[in-house]
């Protein structure tokens, strides 16, 4: 008691002193240095911590110890609209694990399908105001699942040429139905530059290994640009064995069967594949310039690396084709009977791996790389001539079929 009586006099007293008229500047003095004490302090402490709003609205604060810290708003709609109880939420004021706050993975078969669909190419190209799904794709033609963890991150790789239409009407179609079977996906259109004659598979290759540096994909999804999926129980996976997803096109209509094949081991159109399977098989042959071969090629190559391709149930891959003209720039390629017959002799010589370690590399011009709204663009050059010489030894004796 004593103590603290003495204590409240030296304050007092000192207190006297410092209001004095004599020593009131060394008072002003004491005051501004504890001010700027104070005000340092705060600076020091903003200037280790780093924080952002990204496009998600998640807080995130990197501090310069290296912690990061998120904060998920993901519940509310822009950081900037952002309430004060949304903002409560930053405040620990309850202590909230948010360790338990986890998603579930999507179910094995998702609920929203609706089977057979009815295709009217004029309502795709109408539904650009009134489709809530394609509000949902993030530029560059990408979604993901807001409330479950996908099955599978596949990546549907386009390879085309002057059919921006089509591209159009189909990546608008897959949009709706991709994101119905919860897949998180990105859609990448190729197209090749001018003069070169088209070539399906290395636009292909290409397209994988873009789509690889791109994101982190477990199933990569070669498609025909006029290729409209007509069931969408027709999911966009992978599986332990290569898929082709087609069992009947409008293309290939026979007697009164609406839907039909080629013959039976066409393996084209729209075929899925792990990366892994992809690189099992050496990817797609390069050698394909103009219309035809480069898909019994590549069927070749599954089966010689101990592969078979699998389709689903028959009323399941069902495929509108959009019809057209024949391209200028694809006519028939009148070696390939010649080049697929070489077909063994090439599988391990040239295809995906001609872009990596090959003494045989390939180069290519990216010329663009744009993320489209509803895809990802990218225009290839290619040079035949130089393609041609490098694997003339390869091509096989022409003949005529
Ligand atoms: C085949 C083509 C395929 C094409 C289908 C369907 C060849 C190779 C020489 C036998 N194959 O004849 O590439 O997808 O027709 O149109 O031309």
């Amino acid at each position: 008691m004593e103590l603290a009586y003495s204590w409240t006099m030296e304050i007092v007293s000192c207190s006297k002193y410092l209001c004095s008229s004599k020593s009131l500047p060394i008072a002003f003095l004491i005051l501004t240095c504890i001010a700027v004490s104070i005000y340092s302090m705060v600076l020091w402490r903003s200037a280790n911590v780093d924080h952002s709003v990204n496009t998600h609205g998640n807080l995130s604060l990197l501090l310069k110890s290296g912690e990061k810290r998120f904060y998920n708003f993901s519940h509310t709609v822009s950081p900037v609209n952002s309430s004060l109880d949304d903002m409560a939420d930053l405040v620990p004021r309850k202590k909230i694990n948010r360790n338990k706050i986890s998603l579930e993975p999507c179910p094995i078969a998702p609920p929203g399908l609706v089977g057979k669909l009815t295709i009217n190419v004029q309502n795709i190209i109408k539904s650009v105001t009134n489709d809530d799904s394609l509000k949902r794709v993030v530029y560059g033609g990408r979604y993901s699942p807001e409330d479950c963890i996908p099955r599978e991150r596949t990546a549907v790789i386009i390879p085309y040429r002057d059919r921006e239409d089509h591209l159009d009407i189909l990546t608008r179609h897959l949009h709706n139905i991709l994101q119905r079977q919860q897949l998180e996906y990105q859609i990448f259109a190729i197209e090749m530059a001018l003069p070169t004659q088209f070539n399906r598979g290395i636009l292909a290759n290409i397209g994988v290994l873009i789509a690889k540096e791109t994101g982190d994909f477990s199933c990569f999804i070669i498609h025909d640009v006029d290729a409209l999926m007509m069931n969408d129980k027709n999911l966009y996976r992978c599986g332990s064995q290569p898929r082709h997803l087609v069992t009947g096109s409008t293309k290939y209509r026979s007697g009164n069967n609406e839907y039909g094949l080629p013959y039976d081991s066409y393996m084209s159109g729209v075929i899925a594949l792990t990366d892994s399977q992809y690189t099992k098989a050496n990817g797609f042959s390069n050698v394909y310039f103009g219309w035809g071969g480069e898909d019994d090629d590549f069927n070749i190559r599954v089966q010689r690396a101990n592969m078979k391709f699998e389709r689903p149930e028959k009323d399941i891959g069902i495929y509108l084709a959009i019809p057209h003209d024949t391209d200028s720039t694809n006519q028939k390629n009148p070696a390939r009977f010649g080049i697929l017959d070489a077909a063994a002799g090439r599988q391990w010589i040239e295809g995906v791996n001609s872009f990596i370690n090959n003494q045989l590399k390939i180069k290519y011009k990216r010329y663009a790389l744009e993320y489209r709204k509803y895809y990802t663009w990218l225009l290839i050059g290619i040079n035949e001539a130089a393609i041609n010489k490098q694997y003339e030894k390869y091509l096989g004796e022409p003949f005529a079929a």
